[in-house]
């Protein structure tokens, strides 16, 4: 036996001998776990947007680049910072920037939506977002204008919290970010046109490749006569260190395609779920579901060698399946001192996943007890899609399609209109209350809904054949996040409570269901909205 003195002597050591910047590859995704002692700071990125042809799987296409990047620059801040997004739009279109996850409290105009929060921002114009991050966990930014984050306009934002508890009992050494998406070879418009006609029935575009970090290879002889496409273009390779533990960082960009993810032969330890954080629970294949994150632990304590880390598609759920998409994305993990000549030849968990279906969210326990307040006001919302009056199959929800309006949500608050046209699907909230959405998913389809401006607790789930019931919900210790899944035919309860005044968007995060009005708002006490002083840049924008 070590004596206790011995050991905290040992870890001490450990501790000074251990370098603090980690050298996981691709390096613009090693995140920086140092630099902690700073807070209150404010933290200025510049966020260039431009468009360029690229070939993140080997085949290329004009696309969108943050600073000349794909994905965009790796954005890291600490609780308690002020985030400066310095946004200037070099594109040919139209664009804005939304910070996923973030309450915005106080600053609701940079929420970054377009049609319920701001006015675009025009080609060759810039706007600058201001807003202090009060949260901490794992998090991602994307333009919320037209189908444009599948393009490119996207990136990580990680929130560091010196007091996070993991970080300080030493669970962890190191960071790596994953983020997850799927990859379309045609451009957004004309996949839209086509997904917003008569002919297309609802059946969304299928996903032409998934990519790990922005890469991955493509067999070229899927692609149409005369493209530019080179086959076995590079996997993302991440570094391990033999002996340390890794906080991995997984962030689900898709359009549309769900994923499982896994590291063959190192189970990983699920501790946050979208900022907020959670009892460890071991998992070796992990479904996550579009704008979903999640922080798992995993510990570099195999034989030295290649491993393959897989994120596998879900194509069962897709409605036109593809013969050119490879539905499993592979990335590589790679110990140090590996055989740089060797490939990977692990094999992959074989825990069955159901298909199609989120991970079992009541399965985690937040990390500390809460006492969760009772609702007084429950809102019943049902989702159906059905053909609107020109036959082309649009997203409802209450029997009302969303359309983006010229003016945004926002601004009428401030020029004192309290009532909305119906396509809007505007509900008004008008005192600080403890909401609950009762969510009825009439599809056949899953739908990942996401809630602007809040974290919501997850009371109850049920699958197609089971109806909502309060007598079986957990009110004792659900965990929060910001987007959850509604299975096909089934529905869910989710509770936040309304105190964050402002306009907040609430909608499916499948791009093509955004495009076809699966989209609701809230407009959160507009009366404390009008007491807070929005900037003339802002409302800037709109006089165009
Ligand atoms: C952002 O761009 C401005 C000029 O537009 C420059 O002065 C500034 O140094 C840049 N800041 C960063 C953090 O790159
Ligand atoms: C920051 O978060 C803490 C804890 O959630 C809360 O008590 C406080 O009011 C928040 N401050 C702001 C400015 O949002
Ligand atoms: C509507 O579109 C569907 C799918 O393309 C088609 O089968 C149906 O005949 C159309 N109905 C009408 C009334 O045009
Ligand atoms: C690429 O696809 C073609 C046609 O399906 C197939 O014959 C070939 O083996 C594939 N190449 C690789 C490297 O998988
Ligand atoms: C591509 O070109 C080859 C050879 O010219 C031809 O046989 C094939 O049918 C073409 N495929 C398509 C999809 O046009
Ligand atoms: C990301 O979300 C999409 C859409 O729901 C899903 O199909 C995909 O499997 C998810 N990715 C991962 C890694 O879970
Ligand atoms: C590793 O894979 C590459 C590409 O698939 C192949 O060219 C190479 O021969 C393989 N190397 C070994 C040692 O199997
Ligand atoms: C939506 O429709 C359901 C029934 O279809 C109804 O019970 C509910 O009150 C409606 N919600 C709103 C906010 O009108
Ligand atoms: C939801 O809407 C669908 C289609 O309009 C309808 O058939 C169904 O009864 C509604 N469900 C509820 C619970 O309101
Ligand atoms: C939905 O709206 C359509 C068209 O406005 C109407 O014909 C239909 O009766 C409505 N359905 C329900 C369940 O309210
Ligand atoms: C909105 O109402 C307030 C108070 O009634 C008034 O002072 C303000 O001028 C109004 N604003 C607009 C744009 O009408
Ligand atoms: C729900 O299950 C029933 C019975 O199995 C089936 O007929 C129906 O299509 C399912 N509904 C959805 C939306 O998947
Ligand atoms: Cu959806």
């Amino acid at each position: 036996m070590i004596s206790k003195k011995t050991l905290f002597l040992v870890i001490i050591l450990i501790f000074l001998l251990l370098p603090n910047v980690s050298l996981s590859f691709p390096k613009k995704f090693s995140s920086h776990i140092n630099s902690l002692n700073k807070r209150n700071d404010r933290k200025v990125y510049n966020l260039t947007i431009t468009n360029k042809k690229m070939a993140p799987d080997g085949f290329t296409r004009k696309m969108f680049v943050i600073n000349d990047k794909f994905p965009g620059p790796l954005i890291e801040v600490n609780k308690g910072d002020t985030l400066v997004l310095d946004v200037k739009n070099d594109c040919d279109d139209v664009t804005t920037m939304h910070a996923h996850g973030f309450f915005q409290r106080g600053t609701p105009w940079y929420d970054g939506v377009p049609g319920q929060t701001q006015c675009d921002i025009q080609s060759k114009k810039s706007f600058t977002y201001e807003f202090q991050v009060n949260q901490s966990g794992t998090f991602w930014y994307h333009s919320h204008s037209k189908a444009q984050y599948i393009e490119g306009i996207v990136g990580a934002l990680i929130v560091h919290d010196p007091d996070d508890p993991y970080l300080k009992n030493k669970d962890y050494d190191e960071e790596i970010v994953v983020l997850l998406q799927d990859w379309y070879h045609t451009d957004s418009k004309t996949l839209l046109a086509t997904f917003l006609s008569p002919e297309s029935a609802g059946n969304e575009p299928t996903p032409d490749n998934g990519l790990i970090n922005g890469m991955n290879s493509y067999n070229c002889s899927g692609a149409p006569n005369g493209s530019d496409c080179v086959s076995d273009a590079p996997l993302a390779n991440f570094k391990f260190v033999q002996g340390k533990k890794y906080r991995i960082r997984i962030i689900n960009t898709s359009a549309f395609a769900a994923f499982i993810f896994s590291i063959d032969n190192h189970p990983m330890d699920v501790i946050e779920v979208e900022g907020m954080i959670t009892q460890r629970r071991t998992i070796h294949r992990l479904p996550i579901n579009i704008a979903q994150r999640y922080s798992v632990i995993v510990t570099a304590d195999k034989p030295i060698g290649k491993y393959w880390m897989r994120s596998e598609m879900e194509t069962a759920c897709f409605a036109i399946q593809s013969d050119t998409l490879n539905p499993l994305v592979k990335a590589i993990v790679e110990y140090e001192g590996s055989d740089a000549n060797s490939n990977a030849s692990s094999t992959a968990w074989t825990d069955s996943q159901e298909t199609c279906v989120d991970l079992d969210t009541s399965t985690l326990k937040p990390y500390e007890a809460q006492t969760i307040p009772d609702a007084d006001y429950k809102l019943t919302l049902n989702v159906s899609f059905q053909p609107d009056d020109k036959n082309v199959t649009r997203g409802f929800i209450n029997n009302s399609s969303y359309v983006d309006p010229n003016s945004p949500t926002l601004l009428k608050v401030y020029e004192n209109k309290t009532t909305f046209d119906s396509n809007r699907n505007a509900y008004i909230i008008d005192k600080d209350k403890v909401v609950d959405i009762i969510l009825y998913n009439t599809d056949t389809g899953d739908h990942p809904f996401h809630l602007h401006g809040h974290v919501f607790w997850v009371l109850g789930i049920g699958i197609n054949g089971t109806s909502p019931d309060y007598n079986s919900v957990n009110t004792k210790d659900p965990i929060q996040r910001d987007t959850v899944t509604a299975p096909a035919g089934g529905w869910f309860i989710i509770r936040f409570v309304s105190n964050n005044p402002g306009v907040w968007g609430f909608h499916c995060h499948i791009e093509w269901h955004v495009q076809s009005g699966l989209v609701a708002q809230f407009v959160t006490q507009p009366d404390k909205i009008k007491e807070l002083k929005s900037p003339d840049d802002w409302s800037n924008l709109c006089k165009n």
